[in-house]
C-alpha cells in the first residue's frame, strides 16, 4: 500500500513600497503553516501586532502538523489574546491590531483561516479565484449590493476594516477548506498588493512566472510599478505534483 502526498514549494517577498516609511506587514513560511499579517496602529504598534501574530502561529506550527483547521483557528485566537495583552502592558502599543490570513496545508487539504482584508487566492488552470472575503466596510457594501466593485476599488476608505486581531477579546475567524491539485498556486497577500493590482494583473503574473521565488518578486515589483502606495507582501505556495512513498506498515 502506498500513499500520495503533494510536493509543496513556497516563497515569500515583502517590501515597504514607495510611500510608507516603515513596513508593518509580516509573513510566515513554516510548513505546514503559511501566513501573512498587515499591522495597523501608529508608531511601532502595527509592526508589533503583525509580528506577534506571526510569532504565535510559528510557535504552534509544530503541533499543527497533525491538527485540523480548528487548531489553526485556535492559533489565531491565541494571537488575538497575545496582541491584546501586549497592548495592555505598553501604552505605546495601545490600539495596535493586525489582519491575519493563514493556510494550514495537510495532505491535499488547505485550511484557510482569515481575519481582516489581507487575501488568499487560488490560481488553478490559469484562473484566479479569491478564497477570502475582505472584512472591510467597503467590501461589505459591495457584498450587500450597495457599492459597485469599481467604486470600491478607488474608495478612499477601502482600507478600514471591521474585524482584526487585537481589537476585541472575542474574534470571529472565517474558515474555508480547499482540496489542492497538482499545478495549483495558493497566494496569500496584503492589500498593498491587491489594491495596486487588479485580479487580472495578479493572474497574469502568476501565469507568466513559473518559478515560485521569481513569481513573488515579480508581484511585488509590479505593485511598486503601480505606485507602491502601501507595504506589499506575498506568500506563494506552489503545488508541484505528487510524490509516491511507501506507507509504513
Ligand atoms: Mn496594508
Amino acid at each position: 500500500m502506498s500513499t500520495t502526498a503533494l510536493a509543496l514549494v513556497a516563497a515569500a517577498a515583502t517590501d515597504v513600497g514607495r510611500v510608507r516609511r516603515g513596513n508593518e506587514d509580516a509573513y510566515l513560511v513554516a510548513p505546514p503553516v503559511y501566513a501573512i499579517a498587515d499591522g495597523m496602529g501608529g508608531h511601532r504598534g502595527g509592526a508589533e501586532a503583525a509580528g506577534l501574530a506571526m510569532q504565535t502561529l510559528a510557535s504552534r506550527a509544530p503541533d499543527l502538523v497533525s491538527a485540523d483547521g480548528e487548531a489553526l483557528v485556535e492559533a489565531l485566537v491565541d494571537a488575538n489574546r497575545a496582541i491584546l495583552l501586549a497592548a495592555d502592558e505598553d501604552d505605546a502599543l495601545r490600539g495596535m491590531a493586525t489582519t491575519c490570513t493563514a493556510a494550514l496545508v495537510r495532505g491535499r487539504v488547505a485550511c484557510i483561516a482569515h481575519v481582516g482584508d489581507s487575501r488568499a487566492y487560488l490560481l488553478r488552470g490559469g484562473r484566479l479565484a479569491q478564497l477570502t472575503d475582505d472584512h472591510s466596510v467597503v467590501a461589505q457594501l459591495v457584498r450587500q449590493g450597495q457599492l459597485s466593485p469599481e467604486a470600491a476599488a478607488v474608495h478612499p476608505g477601502r482600507s478600514v476594516v471591521y474585524r482584526a486581531l487585537g481589537t476585541e477579546p472575542d474574534v470571529q475567524v472565517d474558515t474555508r477548506e480547499v482540496v489542492l491539485d497538482a499545478g495549483d498556486r495558493l497566494l496569500l497577500c496584503s492589500d498593498g498588493l491587491s489594491n495596486m493590482l487588479a485580479d487580472g494583473e495578479i493572474a497574469a503574473v502568476l501565469r507568466e512566472v513559473a518559478e515560485t521565488g521569481l513569481a513573488v518578486e515579480a508581484l511585488v515589483a509590479r505593485a511598486n510599478e503601480a505606485g507602491g502606495a502601501d507595504n506589499i507582501t506575498a506568500v506563494l505556495v506552489d503545488v508541484q505534483g505528487e510524490t509516491q512513498r511507501e506507507a509504513v506498515p
